[in-house]
């Protein structure tokens, strides 16, 4: 990096005496006439180059510069700089994994939905089933009961990440942006949030699926190989989807069923005969057909 490439940049601020903030949006190269916006969770080495304002005895400018090798050399010590350079400065990451809806559907069991989908960057994605608003239950959480009240029997977060020790848990890690995850859902909160109960099979209700998507940022930055003399790795905390967003996917993923494996039951209830004809009154356990 040369000192005519800093100032060709030109991110410059004034030092009166008050510390002098410079906010830089953009990589700039002059020469090719480019920029490039800066990206949120990526690191960069910043250079600074000052000069003073210094005059002559007459009152003619006369400032002192910083040598190149001073402007190239890294900061060591923050608050005793021995150069110019920040060294692998984190851009924060400040906005939560979009969620692409691919497929939903019943699998493998009369009890388990799976939903398949993408993430724009790399996370930790939770899913969870409510029953659709025709349910005609009051026991199991509801997609209208889902809220941002801490004291709702339904409250989101507790709602989403569900609880590993009752069951009601349903994630994947994501370790690369647009690939496909798979999150499969067997069981679904009762309102309070303190049961989770095996899903029915499709013919007894359908359900509506949730998902919430955390990114990974704080441990990305933590885990670098090397972050600046500045880093506070205190301030992180991942950005997850808002309750809008967690919304929107469930009307995205529509409503959707577990698989029938099932033969039905069928329980004869009387047996009638005239001369003519047989009369068999029956019922199934499921609706169906009888022949
Ligand atoms: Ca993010
Ligand atoms: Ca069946």
């Amino acid at each position: 990096m040369t000192v005519d490439r800093i100032l060709s940049a030109g991110w410059a601020a004034t030092y009166d005496g008050d510390e002098a903030t410079l906010e830089m949006t953009a990589t700039v190269f002059r020469t090719l006439n480019r920029s490039f916006p800066t990206l949120q969770a990526q690191q960069y080495d910043i250079y600074c180059w000052a000069e003073d304002r210094a005059v002559d005895s007459r009152g003619y400018a006369r400032p002192n510069y910083m040598t190149h090798s001073y402007a190239t050399t890294g900061v060591g010590n923050g608050s005793v700089p021995s150069g110019g350079k920040i060294e692998a400065v984190w851009v924060t990451d400040s906005t939560p994994p979009s969620m692409l809806f691919v497929a939903a559907e019943g699998v493998k069991t009369e009890d388990t939905l799976q939903v398949v989908l993408q993430l724009n960057e790399p996370g930790t994605v939770w899913c969870q089933v409510a029953e659709p608003l025709t349910a005609a239950s009051s026991v199991y959480c509801r997609e209208d009961d889902i809220s941002s009240d801490p004291s709702a029997q339904c409250y989101w977060e507790t709602f989403m990440k569900g609880s590993v020790a009752l069951g009601t848990s349903f994630s994947a890690e994501v370790p690369l942006p647009f690939t496909y995850v798979r999150v499969e859902m067997n069981r679904i909160w009762q309102k309070g949030l303190t049961q989770g109960d095996p899903l029915l099979p499709d013919w007894e209700t359908e359900y509506k699926i949730f998902c919430l998507a955390e990114d990974d940022w704080p441990s990305q930055a933590q885990a670098s190989d090397l972050t600046s003399v500045y880093f506070n790795a205190s301030s992180l905390s991942p950005q997850r989807s808002t309750l809008p967003q967690v919304v929107a996917f469930k009307d995205a993923a529509g409503t959707r069923s577990t698989l029938d494996l099932s033969p039905p039951n069928l329980t004869v209830t009387s047996v009638g005969t005239t001369e003519q004809q047989i009369t068999v009154l029956a019922t199934l356990s499921e609706p169906g057909t009888v022949s």
